[in-house]
This record gives C-alpha cells, structure tokens and sequence, in this order.
C-alpha cells in the first residue's frame, strides 16, 4: 500500500506523536461509527435521544439498553491492525493516544498511553452521588432495562460524556497538552465535528504540528490539515508502521 512519503518522513523524524482516534479506528473491530450511513447506530437511533442528559432524565431504561447492547459487542471485539500497530510503535517512539472512543481496544492492544476524553463503557457510576460501579455487561433482552440502582438511591449511569456536558478535566487537560507538545498529530477515523475534541487538531497545528488525516471520507478537518490519507485505520497505520520502523 502506498504510504504518503511526507507523512513517512514526518514520522520518522518526529520526536513526539499524538493520535487523535474516533468512531473509525474501531470500525474495522465490527463496533458501528456514529454518522457513517450504513452501519451509524445513528441510523438506527436518534443521537439526540439518546446520548445526552435529557434522554438519561425522560428514558433511563432505553438509554441504559443502549449501552448494555453497545457494552455486549464491546465485549466480543477485538482490537483491529491498526490499534495493535499504534501498541507496537509506542515501544519505540514517544506516542500518546487521545481517544474518543468509550472503548477499551486501544488498551486491549497493548497501549498504556491512552487519554479518554468522552470517558468509557466500562466505568458506569451514580448520577446522584458519583460512585464508580462494577461494569457489569449483559446483552439487553428488549429496547429497555431499567439501569441498576446505587445505595443512595440514584441510577447507575454510563461513565461516559454526553453532548452538553463537561469533558473529564484531567484527561482533557492532558489532551491538550499531548497536542500542544506533540510535532506530529495523526487523525484517525473522526468525522471532526464533535468540540472540543475536534478542536484538538487545529491546536497542534497552531502550535507548529504537522496534522495527518487517515480516514477513508472527507471529513469537515479534511481542508485543514497538512496530509490527507484515504485509507482505513487497519490498513493504514500497520503500512505507516511498516515503513517508519522498516
Ligand atoms: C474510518 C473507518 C475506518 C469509517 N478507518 N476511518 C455548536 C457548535 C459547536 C459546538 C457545539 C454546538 N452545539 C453544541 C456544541 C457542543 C457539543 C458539540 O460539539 N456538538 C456538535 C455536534 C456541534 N459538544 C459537547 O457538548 C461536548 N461538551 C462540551 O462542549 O462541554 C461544554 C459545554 C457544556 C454545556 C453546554 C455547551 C457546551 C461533549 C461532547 C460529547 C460527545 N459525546 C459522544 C457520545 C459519547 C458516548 C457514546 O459513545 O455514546 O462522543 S457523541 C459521539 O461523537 C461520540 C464520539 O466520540 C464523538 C465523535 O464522533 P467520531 O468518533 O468522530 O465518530 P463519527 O461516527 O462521527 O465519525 C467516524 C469517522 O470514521 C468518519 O469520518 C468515517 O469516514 C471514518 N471511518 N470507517 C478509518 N475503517
Ligand atoms: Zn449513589
């Protein structure tokens, strides 16, 4: 596969390298993006129901189901070539992962620097009084399961950010500071619409970083950034690896 030589030599020369994943790095391990067409479970279900505040408070047990369901297929995914070719090249160039994705396959691969800045499927917790609780996964048996209750009384929710709300202040802190440091940004399987994540990209840049998209989509970044690669996440960063490390 043909790896764009300016990324290659940006690569091979950067002291330090930050990777900006979405939806699309975990396509290829069967999890649905969010937008894309056919296989978004948005297409499926309304975005707006379901992954803010506002469904939590009317729905609980639809949008509980929801993240039991995505939980289930979590559980039987695998990480893809490309979250395994991003664990190999950490061990010898200086790496950091932000991620907004709510799964584990960046760690399940075998990286240790990863930065979740929409939080995780694995970490549910109290809406009321905020302790952490046990994951406990089961594939949902219907549209609805009514969330587990916490001993004060409050819900068991999902540990992860929904539209309208505050992104983690530690991991967000850090991602800025993996973008305002890095000298090389890779943008993995994003749409780049969802702030302030997306904002992440034009911060390194601004910062003197070179930016690479891998996305086999234009993407609303697709304008802004210095190397644009058409491919997908498995295919693309086991080739970019491949060729940095020879
Ligand atoms: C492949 C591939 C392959 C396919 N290989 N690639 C107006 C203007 C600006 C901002 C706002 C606004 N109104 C509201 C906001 C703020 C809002 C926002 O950004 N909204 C935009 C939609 C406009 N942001 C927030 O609310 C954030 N909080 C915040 O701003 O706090 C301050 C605040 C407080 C109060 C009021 C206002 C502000 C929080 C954002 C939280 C996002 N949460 C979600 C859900 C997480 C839980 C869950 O998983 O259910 O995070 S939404 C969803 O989008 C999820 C994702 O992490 C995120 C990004 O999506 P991603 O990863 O880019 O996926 P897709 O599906 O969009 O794209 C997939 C891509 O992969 C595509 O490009 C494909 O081509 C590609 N692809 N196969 C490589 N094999
Ligand atoms: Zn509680």
């Amino acid at each position: 596969m043909e790896v764009p030589p300016t990324l290659v030599e940006k690569a091979r020369t950067a002291r330090s390298i930050t990777v900006l994943t979405g939806a699309g790095m975990s396509a290829e391990s069967g999890l649905p993006t969010f937008r894309d067409a056919q296989t978004g479970l948005w297409a499926r279900y309304d975005p707006m129901t379901l992954a803010t505040p506002e469904a939590w408070r009317e729905d609980p047990a639809l949008v509980w189901a929801w993240y039991q369901k995505r939980g289930a297929m979590l559980q039987t995914a695998e990480p893809n070539a490309g979250h395994l070719a991003l664990a190999t090249w950490s061990k010898f160039q200086d790496i950091r992962i932000v991620t907004q994705n709510v799964d584990d396959l960046h760690e399940r691969a075998g990286s240790t620097n990863v930065i979740h800045v929409h939080g995780s499927l694995l970490t549910p917790y109290c809406d009321s009084c905020h302790t952490p609780y046990p994951a406990d996964v089961e594939e949902p048996t219907g549209e609805r399961v009514p969330p587990p209750k916490c001993a004060c009384g409050g819900l068991i929710r999902p540990g992860v950010v929904w539209f309208g709300e505050m992104l983690p202040e530690d991991a967000f802190a850090r991602a800025i500071d993996a973008a305002q440091r890095c000298d090389l940004m890779i943008v993995v399987g994003t749409s780049g619409i969802v702030y302030p994540a997306a904002g992440l990209a034009q911060l390194a840049q601004s910062n003197g970083a070179s930016v690479a998209e891998i996305n086999p989509a234009e993407t609303e970044a697709s304008s802004q950034v210095d190397i644009r690669w058409r491919a997908t996440a498995a295919t693309a960063l086991p080739a970019l690896l491949a060729q940095v490390n020879p």
